[in-house]
């Protein structure tokens, strides 16, 4: 080894020992970023999107090596995720260094989502622990209370008769209104009086020229109905969890009341499909 590799590397070690000489040794800085300020609400993001922040980990004090650890403290599983992931690898920052730690926000549905990520320092040559910050993070917004929409129940009549023992089909319309877009509606979500739809279209079914969603039931799978109901529930989900009902009248035609033969027998399977085929093609 040369004279001045030697001086160099006898220089590094007595730097180091002075280091660790140092009494009370200061600490790092960390500092969350775009923006700062913590805790640190993403707010609103749309269930299956994402929002992410940047953690930056400077050590901008006299700590040589700083160790850095970050773990879940609440809230790990589900909606918030670190890059890499957590609990992390121990980071090693050296002074003036900087390391950054990636949170990000999914929803996985509507509601408030809080967490709580413990980020560690300590001193890599004494283990002392020097700082211990708690990064409080929150997104999403209060879920809407279950908020009733306006449905109509056999669309194009004012009667809305249903013959239970009929082996037809009813159909319900979910109207759009400038607080509910109908067309959002998950359509394998909804329920009629206990039934699940066997199909649905959007269209504008009220013709106010904002689309809706028309569902048909069969009058069969209604079992929520009986000669007694007045009225009839439709509910189910928006494609981002937005949970609804709509009520509507009913009324249930008695079982062989003033009825001919004839109408208490069951239309036709074709029958069935030319109705809604008529509206399809509409
Ligand atoms: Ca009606
Ligand atoms: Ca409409």
């Amino acid at each position: 080894m040369s004279k001045l590799s030697l001086t160099t590397a006898l220089t590094a070690i007595l730097i180091v020992m002075a280091w660790l000489a140092t009494p009370g040794i200061s600490r790092a800085a960390i500092n969350v970023e775009s923006p700062p300020c913590n805790p640190y609400d993403f707010g609103e993001v749309e269930v299956g999107n994402s929002s992410s922040i940047t953690l930056t980990i400077s050590n901008q004090g006299e700590l040589l090596w700083a160790r850095i650890n970050v773990e879940w403290k609440s809230g790990s599983s589900g909606d918030f995720t670190t890059e890499p992931p957590c609990p992390c690898e121990t980071m090693l920052v050296l002074n003036g260094g900087v390391d950054v730690l990636e949170i990000i926000y999914t929803p996985s549905e509507p509601g408030i989502s809080l967490a709580t990520l413990l980020v560690s320092i300590s001193d890599l040559f004494t283990n002392e622990v020097l700082s211990v910050v708690e990064i409080e993070l929150s997104g999403g917004v209060e879920a809407k209370a279950d908020p009733e929409i306006e449905i109509d129940i056999r669309p194009f009549s004012k009667r809305n008769r249903i013959n239970l023992k009929s082996r037809g089909v009813v159909l319900v319309a979910a109207l759009t209104d400038e607080d509910f877009d109908a067309s959002t509606i998950d359509p394998k979500t909804v329920t009629f009086a206990g039934a699940k739809p066997v199909r649905w279209q959007v269209r504008d079914v009220n013709r106010d020229g904002h689309k809706d969603m028309l569902f048909l039931f069969k009058t069969q799978d209604l079992v929520e109905l009986n000669e007694e109901s007045t009225e009839a529930t439709l509910a189910g989900e928006t494609t981002d969890g937005q949970i609804f009902h709509g009520v509507d009248a009913v009324n249930i035609v008695p079982r062989r009341l003033g009825w001919s033969r004839h109408s208490l027998a069951p239309p036709k399977h074709s029958a069935i499909v030319s109705t809604w085929g008529k509206i399809r093609a509409e």
